[in-house]
């Protein structure tokens, strides 16, 4: 495939030599490569099937326009059985300016599929009886990172129309990824369906209280437009875009992420890949507490100016700013931070 650099126009200029923070967010997208590769392996058939099929059924326009993700992290469960369900959406979306993906999403009935999909909490020992829907036109899946139960018998690929559950205990606190497992896993994780669970300890001091947000880091490679992703760039692990929470540097300007000075901040970290790494990092802030894979005192980490994650692996970082301002956070890995792995922090409601 072509130099996605050199289309792509991404900027992020400047940082090293202190250029305005507006520019840390000026994210935009070029045309698409025109040489679209053909799928000649096993698995690149598969693709070219799923391409096939995909682009046999209507092409949707975006149903809105972008809103941000809500990165807050929702509150602490409060009941011990989860009754969660999911449907499949495969449809257009937003990802960047003027950049859509034909994205396949989960999301909760009556709800919009967004990339990531619902984050979900719930609380060490708790029970969750999952059901997916498949409404969409492809065998999908579910795989949940935080249960201990068997692939062969829970994880299976649900045709169109059917109805899968499947229940297990959270017995192990941490960040988890979920996501289906149709082969190419490569592809459908590509495509979207990815998301996050939260299972918090069940011994609350571990997190006291904080504000709290959600960041799942994503890399996307989406096709032309209307067209799902790009699998050549897919196997090549050369995206188009890196996002946090699904769209690129979507933290920024008005919408940049409220903090106080002297607060503390705790931020549950996903790298949901497919297939980058994630070096979150906040610039300005160091992280004072870390849990990386499971919540737990033998996993905390004091001290900290980088979280690395490899694709999947979950993390809950904490920081407090001792002086007014802004505090952008990237992937520093600047390489995906041009890709749009990029928000900021604000004291002030100010980003610039
Ligand atoms: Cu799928």
């Amino acid at each position: 495939m072509a130099n996605n650099i050199t289309r792509r126009q991404v900027m992020i200029g400047g940082l090293a030599v202190a250029a305005p923070l507006a520019a840390l967010g000026a994210v935009g997208c070029g045309d698409d490569d025109d040489s679209a590769a053909a799928a000649t392996s096993g698995s690149q058939d598969h693709a070219a099937e799923t391409t096939a099929a995909v682009e046999a059924g209507p092409v949707v326009a975006p149903r809105a326009p972008h809103t941000p993700f809500p990165a807050e992290a929702p509150p602490r469960s409060t009941t011990r059985v989860h009754t969660i369900e999911f449907e499949v959406d495969e449809h257009l979306l937003e990802i960047a300016p003027d950049r859509t993906m034909l994205a396949w999403t989960f999301n909760e009935p009556g709800e919009p599929g967004r990339i990531p999909g619902p984050v979900v909490r719930v609380t060490e020992g708790d029970r969750v009886d999952f059901t997916l829907r498949n409404t969409g036109t492809l065998q999908h899946s579910m795989d949940f990172h935080a249960a201990k139960i068997s692939w062969s018998r829970h994880y299976g690929p649900v045709d169109v129309g059917e109805t899968a559950t499947f229940s297990f205990t959270a017995k192990i606190p941490g960040v988890f990824m979920y996501h289906c497992g149709v082969p190419p896993v490569l592809l459908h994780i590509g495509q979207g369906q990815q998301g996050t669970i939260i299972v918090d300890p069940a011994d609350e001091s571990l997190l006291p209280p904080a504000r709290e947000f959600v960041i799942v880091q994503t890399d996307l490679y989406p096709g032309k437009n209307g067209e799902i992703s790009d699998f050549a760039q897919l196997e090549a692990a050369t995206p188009e875009l890196v996002v946090f929470n699904g769209y690129a540097s979507q933290y920024t300007g008005k919408d940049a992420l409220k903090i106080k000075k002297g607060e503390r901040v705790r931020v549950f970290v996903q790298n949901a890949g497919p297939s980058r790494w994630s070096a979150f990092h906040v610039i300005g802030a160091l992280f004072d507490r870390v849990f990386l894979e499971g919540i737990y005192p033998e996993n905390l980490t004091r001290g900290s100016q980088t979280l690395n994650l490899s694709p999947s692996q979950g993390a809950v970082v904490e920081f407090t700013v001792e002086e007014e301002g802004t505090y952008p956070f990237v992937s520093h890995d600047f390489h995906d931070a041009t890709k749009g792995a990029l928000g900021l922090f604000t004291t002030n409601g100010e980003s610039t």
